[in-house]
């Protein structure tokens, strides 16, 4: 058996890291805020959330799991330092997910379903309404039946409706696909899954592969499978709530605002509609919800899901990069940190034209040498003091295709945004003498003697 969020859960509750919240919370607002201000506070911040008792609906629900970088890389069971290491070969070495004859997220089936039974959080001031933000979807490509696997979220409609919000993802084609026949695409929704699913929903897949498969490869056994009871598709046997149901055709209904990972809104518009056929879950199942504004769970995921493939396609391109990664800050989207091991000059800008033709959203591009650790911002920050000449070492390539999501582009939110693409070259160049680069240390035999010695000094 595949370890589920349960098991995740008890590892962090073993380790003294989860938080349980006894008193009724209000899942309008108070649930954020409770999330956002533990966020922000040190002894907290790496507790996972379970609020037991939340405000009309039966379900605790789980929150603050994806708060850092560090709490994946603890549900994945492994250092921080290894996430892209261990991304790169789930991408190697996926593992299809087999079927099995039944799954706990189908021990209770609601049909006809009543969504108000779920915890559905309200999670910014503004928001259109009360969201289901962890939702797995999953969908088939209409013509030749391919898996899909993404994470969009759905605003509550009525009790048996959802708004869906698809920017141009895999999901999206498929419903391209289904529309054009004028038929609805069948969507199973899977909330409360292991951390390595939403992981490998991130990853940039070719169209038609199957991010499950990915997912079996991040958790080193595949993914099992139930058949779900009202649409002719599979969903996780482990989720704890699966909502079934399908995206109409042709119908829009108003959805929004909604809180973003850029720490704004995304407007109100009219966007398609999930009639939903069935809810099934556990008998005593969670609920999980993710904030993408207030706390960063869309950049750390997202982060973490984006970097492997980016790091192949640098690599590619340049065979010396040693690591890429994209800061939480920039919403993991518009900054890419880029470290290389320079051979020849040319090389860092080679680089950055890698990550820009990889992914949109990527903007402000900075390459550092390999003895920088791009993960620790205060290292990329020395770079950028000491080896970074802004009349020799910045490129701006102006009207490049960017991201309406990106609020900074023209003609933000309209499709049809440009923007203009920054690199920042903070390699030292190769021609420079050695001795001008030269760390100032204490001598290395030192440095080992004291290690030895280490208890003397403060035993
Ligand atoms: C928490 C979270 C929420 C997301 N919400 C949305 C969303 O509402 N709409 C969307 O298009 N993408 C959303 N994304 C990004 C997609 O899940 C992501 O681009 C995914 O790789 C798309 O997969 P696909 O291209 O295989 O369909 C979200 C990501 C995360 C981590
Ligand atoms: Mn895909």
């Amino acid at each position: 058996m595949v370890e589920d969020l349960r098991e995740v859960l008890a590892r962090f509750e073993s380790a003294g890291r989860l938080a349980r919240v006894r008193v009724p919370v209000d899942p309008r607002f108070e649930l954020a805020g409770i999330c956002t201000r533990a966020h922000r506070d040190p002894r907290l911040r790496d507790r996972v959330l379970l609020f037991e008792q939340v405000r009309g609906a039966e379900l605790p629900v789980v929150a603050n799991l994806f708060n850092t970088r560090e709490k994946v890389a603890f549900a994945l069971g492994v250092a921080e330092s290894e996430l892209l290491t261990v991304g790169v070969r789930a991408l190697e070495r996926p593992r299809p997910p087999v079927e099995v004859a039944a799954g706990p997220c189908q021990e209770v089936v609601r049909e006809p379903p009543d969504l108000r039974v779920l915890p559905l959080c309200t999670n910014s001031e503004l928001d259109g309404g009360p969201y289901v933000t962890a939702g797995l979807h999953i969908t088939a490509n209409p013509e030749t039946g391919a898996r899909n696997v993404g994470v969009q979220r759905n605003m509550y409609h009525a009790p048996d409706r959802l708004g869906i919000w698809m920017a141009p993802t895999h999901m999206f084609q498929h419903y391209r696909l289904a529309e054009e026949h004028g038929a609805p695409l069948p969507v199973a929704i899977a909330v409360g899954v292991h951390p390595a699913l939403l992981v490998a929903s991130q990853f940039r897949l070719a169209f038609d592969e199957d991010e499950l498969a990915a997912a079996g490869g991040l958790l080193g056994a595949p993914v099992e499978l139930v058949r779900c009871r009202t649409v002719p598709l599979h969903v996780p046997a482990a989720a704890e709530v699966v909502i079934e149901g399908e995206v109409l055709p042709q119908v829009r209904e108003r959805e929004g605002p909604f809180g973003e990972f850029a720490r704004l809104y995304g407007q109100a518009r009219d966007l398609p509609v999930v009639r939903v056929k069935a809810i099934t879950h556990r008998r005593d199942a969670l609920w999980h919800n993710v904030i993408a504004a207030t706390v960063p769970e869309n950049a750390v995921i997202g982060s973490v899901g984006r970097e492997p493939a980016l790091f192949r396609a640098v690599r590619a391109a340049v065979p010396t990069v040693t690591a890429v990664h994209m800061p939480i800050g920039s919403g993991a989207n518009f900054h890419a940190l880029i470290a290389l091991r320079k051979t020849v000059e040319g090389e860092p800008q080679k680089a950055a034209f890698a990550a820009f033709a990889h992914q949109d959203l990527i903007k402000h591009v900075v390459v550092v040498d390999d003895d920088i650790d791009i993960y620790d911002l205060s290292d990329v920050d020395y770079a950028l003091a000491t080896r970074f000449r802004a009349d020799r070492d910045l490129y701006i390539i102006p009207r490049v295709k960017g991201n309406p999501l990106d609020p900074a582009a023209d003609e933000y939110a309209t499709g049809r945004a440009t923007v203009a693409k920054l690199i920042v070259d903070a390699t030292k160049p190769l021609a420079a003498p050695p001795e001008h680069y030269r760390f100032a240390q204490v001598p290395a035999e030192v440095m080992a003697r004291i290690a030895q010695d280490w208890p003397r000094y403060f035993g």
